[in-house]
């Protein structure tokens, strides 16, 4: 029996639940896949195709999760194909350096502005995990900061939940994470300038590293304040802090650049995944090479990986950033995700639900909150039941949207405009 608030039975999709439930944690290998945001039974994905998901029981929707962000050329690209297609006549893994990582990083490096060394590893965790480690090892300072609302993986020692007070360090948010590994992280508001001087006059030479979201995906879309962005940069300067740009999400998403060149941003490490493996699993750090070359084997912070730059996930990767290169998409995704935009709020407006949307090129969120909403103290406040029932409305009508109140939409260079207006007629009648 389907306890799914949408209209519409998805058999397949129920047998297959059921079946994952006996098998994985949940039915799933990640938690954010299994619909506990919005309620119901998760759909099981047979395929992709361009800007589409098709379901096990048949049925096409338009993909606005994008696999979390990788997917901003489409399911599928012919180039992207192409390239696994090469690689793995050659061979799977070797567990030997390769020249496709040394493409891989020049890519990275070339477009990237703070990053003169990189590392490759296998998800964004790994490289927040080991930007952590790597600035505790450079300065040999033990705290991190982080910010309520983002989110870096499941990293231990980000897995915290605020202190109550700026200068409380944070206590653990999930069983299993110990009071020593959070002991050391500090939990602050993002976009709190006041905040955020207070704790560097009470404890700046205490400060490894401050570890942010650049343009916040994970409370939804929230961009920081032009005060906030300078007071990072001057007091981590001040204090020999380094700053640690997570830029899983905004990586080759909002610019080829990064946040770091919209923002105006010089980090000392920045963190990537998603776009950066094309689909398949990478990650990478990198900085500048004073601080990079403390890592493992060229200094002595230790970091490893057995499928590190692997040969179809760096094929997949250099195949999608030679692309973003060569034929930069951003005003193509600015001019769709605009007409979204649009379509979206009107559609809101035109039901008098309480909303903002926040947007930054083709990543997005509608909050089914009046606003403003500038952190997570904000976010979460917003009528979640509202969006959930909006969620499966719209996915009733053929439109994938991510499933929780606190994530990002993506657009990709596969959608088009008819896709985009197919996607607002949809939202006008989700939400009435
Ligand atoms: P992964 O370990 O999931 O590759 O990356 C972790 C991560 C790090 N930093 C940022 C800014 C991120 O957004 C993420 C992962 N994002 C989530 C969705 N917002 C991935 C979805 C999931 O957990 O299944």
């Amino acid at each position: 029996m389907s306890n799914s608030p949408s209209t519409i039975q998805r058999p397949r999709s129920q047998g297959a639940f059921e079946r994952a439930l006996n098998l994985m944690p949940g039915g799933v290998n990640s938690p954010a896949r299994a619909f506990g945001a919005v309620g119901g039974t998760p759909l099981f994905i047979d395929r992709a195709d361009g800007a589409y998901l098709f379901d096990v029981d048949g049925n096409r929707y338009l993909d606005y999760i994008g696999s979390w962000g990788p997917m901003i050329l489409g399911h599928r690209h012919p180039e992207v194909v192409a390239a696994l297609e090469a690689a793995i006549h050659r061979g799977t893994s070797y567990g030997a350096p390769t020249e496709a990582e040394s493409e891989l990083a020049e890519r990275i490096i070339a477009t990237v502005g703070s990053i003169k060394k990189v590392r490759l590893v296998n998800s964004g965790t790994e490289a927040t995990m080991s930007a952590i480690r790597l600035a505790r090892g450079f300065t040999g300072r033990d705290v991190i900061v982080k910010f309520a609302g983002n989110y870096h993986g499941h990293v231990d020692s980000l897995l915290v939940a605020a202190g109550s007070s700026a200068a409380t360090l944070g206590t653990p948010n999930s069983p299993g994470v110990t009071v020593g590994t959070t002991r050391d992280t500090l939990v602050l508001e993002y976009n709190d300038v006041e905040q955020l001087e207070q704790t560097f006059s009470l404890r700046g030479d205490q400060i490894a590293g401050i570890i942010f979201e650049p343009i916040v995906g994970n409370m939804g879309v929230v961009r920081p304040t032009t005060e906030f962005c300078a007071a990072l940069m001057r007091l981590t300067r001040q204090h020999g802090v380094l700053l640690i740009c997570d830029e899983v999400m905004t990586g080759f998403r909002v610019a080829l650049g990064g946040a770091q060149k919209l923002l105006g941003l010089e980090p000392d490490i920045t963190t990537l995944g998603k776009i950066v493996g094309g689909g398949l699993p990478v990650g990478a750090y990198g900085g500048r090479a004073e601080v990079m070359n403390h890592i493992l084997p060229a200094g002595k912070v230790f970091q490893a990986g057995t499928l590190s730059g692997n040969p179809l996930a760096t094929a997949a990767g250099c195949a999608t950033l030679k692309i973003l290169q060569e034929s930069p998409p951003y005003e193509l995704l600015e001019n769709l995700s605009q007409r979204l935009e649009i379509g979206l709020r009107r559609a809101a407006s035109a039901a008098g639900i309480p909303h903002t949307l926040h947007r930054v090129g083709s990543m997005m969120t509608l909050f089914f909150h009046p606003g403003p909403i500038s952190g997570w103290r904000e976010a979460a406040h917003s009528d979640t039941q509202r969006y959930a029932q909006f969620f499966w409305n719209m996915m009733d009508r053929g439109v994938y949207l991510p499933c929780s109140q606190f994530e990002a939409l993506f657009v990709s260079t596969a959608h088009t405009e008819p896709d985009i207006d197919l996607t607002i007629s949809a939202a006008e009648a989700a939400m009435q």
